[in-house]
């Protein structure tokens, strides 16, 4: 259950969850980042090569589709800022391709966006590490619209399964650095929140500047589920927030 929409995230997120009207809201258009050539932040992967015959499971939870895996395993080191491990991902898309990404580059839109939700080990539950600004580690993927299938994502298949709110199915563990783009050496990095209610700024978001493709039939399989009122679930993304008092850092290897 939840008390929310995309469609009344204009006034209703702000009156009913008062931290969405924060000064560090996400998602931005991402522009003019400044190089940060100092930042000891390179991205080291563990597990994410990791394959298995233990479950991930795949779910419709009225919002979005989210892939979760059973247990802290695949983790992620972001050079000085600790070590997160991998909790979920998910996507957000448009009803069509002119829309769907939460984040923006340069002003330009893409047709789905996925999130790669990653905890502080420091905190043992999701609950722990809301009450912290070091709380979460959030990756965001551009996805844009390719000729061929991706195969990495061959479970978007089940979507037909996961049409209602709450329905789920497993889906035997792969590794996740498929799903990734190739150059994950790109990237952009600023201080945020989550993107829905409650809208939490405990978010240290890392968005790779290389989008991955989905074919049109892929992104498709968004398209079919319906959301927690039973209609039909696109255009799940918030509007560009306010940069405000931020920088937008990047590095290059
Ligand atoms: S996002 O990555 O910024 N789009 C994002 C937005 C909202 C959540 C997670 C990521 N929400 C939370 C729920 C928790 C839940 C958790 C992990 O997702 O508020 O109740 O445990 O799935
Ligand atoms: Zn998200």
């Amino acid at each position: 259950y939840s008390n929310w929409d995309y469609s009344d995230q204009g006034a209703n997120w702000v009156t009913k969850f008062k931290l969405c009207a924060g000064t560090k809201q996400s998602p931005i258009d991402i522009k003019a980042p400044t190089c940060d050539e100092g930042l000891n932040n390179s991205i080291t992967f563990t597990n994410y090569d990791k394959t298995g015959s233990s479950k991930f499971t795949f779910e419709n939870n009225g919002h979005s589709l989210v892939l979760k895996a059973p247990g802290p395993d695949a983790k992620v080191t972001l050079g000085s800022l600790g070590t997160f491990n991998f909790h979920q991902l998910h996507f957000h898309w448009g009803k069509d391709d002119t829309k769907g990404s939460e984040h923006l580059h340069d002003g330009k839109v893409f047709p789905a966006e996925m999130h790669l939700v990653h905890i502080n080990s420091k905190y043992s539950t999701f609950q722990e590490a809301q009450q912290n600004a070091d709380g979460l580690a959030v990756f965001g993927v551009f996805i844009k619209v390719g000729q061929a299938e991706n195969t990495a994502f061959n479970f978007l298949s089940s979507s037909p399964s996961l049409i209602y709110e709450g329905t789920k199915v497993n889906v035997t563990q792969f590794a996740i650095n498929t799903l990734l783009p190739t150059d994950q050496t790109i990237f952009y990095r600023y201080k945020g929140s989550l993107t829905s209610p409650t809208c939490d700024e405990i978010v240290t978001w890392t968005v790779f500047d290389q989008p991955i493709s989905l074919s049109a039939s892929q992104l498709a399989q968004f398209r079919i589920v319906k959301d927690n009122h039973n209609k039909t679930l696109v255009d799940n993304f918030r509007v560009v927030q306010n940069l405000n008092n931020r920088t937008i850092t990047y590095w290059s290897e």
